[in-house]
């Protein structure tokens, strides 16, 4: 993809973020607006425009994507309370930025999804 889409400038170094972990093909970093006390999006460095591309296109990179989460919440200490993790995806979804994100949020009692 690249100069249009925000999370591929993040990826190339273009646009600063918070970078809380990083493998050779994924980056994970924390929310320009977060939603709880943790709230990090977990991204593959190849362009998907959402989860179900992704998942569809290169299982294994979803997969990968998955366990960065997993490592990020260990790092953030959030396995034992438990926590969220979701994408958004398409405009029902909600989502905003067509790049492939996963939001992982933890560190409060978050509440039912849809209440
Ligand atoms: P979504 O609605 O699922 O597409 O979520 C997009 C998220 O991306 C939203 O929670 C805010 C976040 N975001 C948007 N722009 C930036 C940015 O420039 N830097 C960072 N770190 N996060 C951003």
């Amino acid at each position: 993809m690249g100069d249009d889409c925000l999370f591929c400038r993040i990826v190339a170094g273009e646009i600063p973020a918070t970078i809380v972990r990083e493998t050779g093909t994924t980056l994970a970093f924390r929310d320009i607006g977060p939603k709880a006390p943790v709230h990090v999006l977990i991204i593959p460095k190849e362009h998907y425009v959402d989860v179900a591309t992704l998942a569809q296109g290169d299982p294994g990179l979803a997969g990968e994507v998955l366990a960065t989460a997993a490592a990020v919440a260990e790092d953030e200490g959030l396995t034992g309370d438990g926590f969220r993790l979701m994408f958004n995806t398409g405009p029902y979804g909600g989502q905003e930025v067509f790049h492939v994100h996963a939001h992982l949020l933890g560190g409060a009692p978050l509440g039912p999804m849809l209440a």
